[in-house]
């Protein structure tokens, strides 16, 4: 099964904490990176007060359920000393499941597609620089750019 894993930090060094948290999915057993986007410096997006974040998207493939992909972003963001204050506010590390290889999911603690993936362009940028026919596994997606007012986004080089 393939997964699409969205990545940010506000907190330290924006561009390490990307790099080790995406080396750290190669280390999880029957697991491995297939492909990542380019780093991007993003406005915050639903709390204004804090230092602009980095984001990228990438791939993955496992032999892992989504349920265990959760565990494991939870325990990577464990492992960076994250603690969870304020709502949509600083993180030094924050693993979402965006996408998961032709499954819905719907339980208590992981709704896939991300509930808001479509409203944030820090999320749709990278997801299009991986996909860019705006199709992932199945699900048209770039369109939805298209609803997204504000929420500057410049690719890093
Ligand atoms: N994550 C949030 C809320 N706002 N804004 C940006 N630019 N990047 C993020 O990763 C982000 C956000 C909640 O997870
Ligand atoms: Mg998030
Ligand atoms: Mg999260």
């Amino acid at each position: 099964m393939k997964y699409i894993i969205g990545i940010g930090t506000n907190i330290g060094d924006r561009e390490k904490n990307i790099t080790e948290a995406i080396n750290a999915f190669d280390l999880v057993p029957h697991t491995k990176v297939l492909r990542k986007s380019a780093l991007y410096e993003t406005e915050p997006v639903g709390y204004a007060d804090q230092q602009n974040f980095y984001n990228a998207c990438f791939e993955i493939e496992s032999d892992l359920e989504a349920n265990e992909i959760l565990g494991v972003c939870l325990g990577i963001e464990a492992g960076f000393g994250r603690v969870r204050e304020i709502k949509n506010g600083p993180r030094i590390l924050d693993l979402d499941v965006i996408l998961a290889e032709n499954e819905k999911i719907d339980t208590a603690n992981l709704t896939v597609p991300h509930p808001r993936y479509t409203e944030r362009r820090f999320v749709m940028i990278p997801l299009l620089e991986l996909f860019p026919d705006g199709t992932a596994y199945g699900i048209k997606f770039s369109h939805h750019l298209l609803g997204i007012k504000g929420q500057a986004i410049r690719e890093l080089r």
